[in-house]
């Protein structure tokens, strides 16, 4: 069970109540630390866009290293969150593993979701009716997004997001940070669809062509898994 349905389930909060609740968050970290989530596809079917060692290597070492972290700073126990989402709003602020890796963890585990074989998904209607409201048309959505991830200067990622009153807009975070946490300059909302352009992201296959692994990657996203997360709540 993860640590979230777990937490959810009355099972769970009839568990915790019978145990010091000083102890029960790292009791729970310790049971059921954040695991690496499970690709939906082979590290060769985002070929040709990302290469397969490229895929291999992003998940197998960088974000499993990020889970790796994590979990060992959250077995220090001082912790209390309801999921990696919760726990990001809540320490990213304060605590540079937790930002770091949390966010490493959050970011490369929506990325993976929310992509799949080149020319597979199409764009549900109703996401595309939100994002003309937004962009004015698909393409303009497309070469904003494209853009954004092009500029953005050194490590970091490009978004999708849902802002809390349900707009979508487009925004950028250095390094592993995401819309999620509570920082100054980092501009509010949950993220749909994230492109990592981190040079481990791209350099085997793209070298320094960072525009070209964008376009590349653009025609790998999971239109319906994006829309399935903007319905969420
Ligand atoms: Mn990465």
């Amino acid at each position: 069970m993860k640590k979230r349905d777990f937490l959810k389930s009355g099972l769970g909060l009839a568990g915790l109540s019978l145990i010091n609740p000083a102890q029960s968050i790292q009791t729970l970290a310790a049971v059921e630390p954040f695991v690496l989530p499970k690709l939906p596809y082979a590290y060769s079917d985002l070929e040709p866009m990302i290469d397969a060692r490229t895929m291999e290597i992003h998940y197998s070492k960088h974000h499993a290293a990020y889970v790796e972290k994590l979990n060992a700073e959250l077995a220090k126990g001082k912790f209390e969150y309801k999921n990696l989402e919760d726990l990001l709003a809540k320490y990213a602020g304060e605590n540079k593993t937790i930002r770091n890796n949390g966010g490493g963890h959050f970011n490369h585990s929506l990325m993976w979701k929310t992509l799949t074989k080149p020319g597979t998904s199409k764009m549900p209607p109703e996401l595309e009716i939100e994002i003309i409201t937004y962009f004015d048309s698909v393409e303009g959505f497309m070469v904003n997004f494209q853009k954004t991830a092009v500029d953005r200067f050194g490590s970091g990622w490009a978004w999708l997001c849902k802002a809390p009153d349900g707009r979508l807009f487009i925004t950028s975070t250095a390094n592993q940070d995401n819309p999620l946490m509570k920082i100054d300059g980092i501009v509010q909302g949950k993220p749909l669809a994230g492109i990592d352009v981190w040079e481990h992201a791209y350099y085997l296959k793209y070298f320094n062509k960072r525009a070209d692994y964008v376009a590349a990657f653009y025609q790998l996203i999971n239109w319906n898994e994006v829309e399935k997360l903007r319905k969420e709540k």
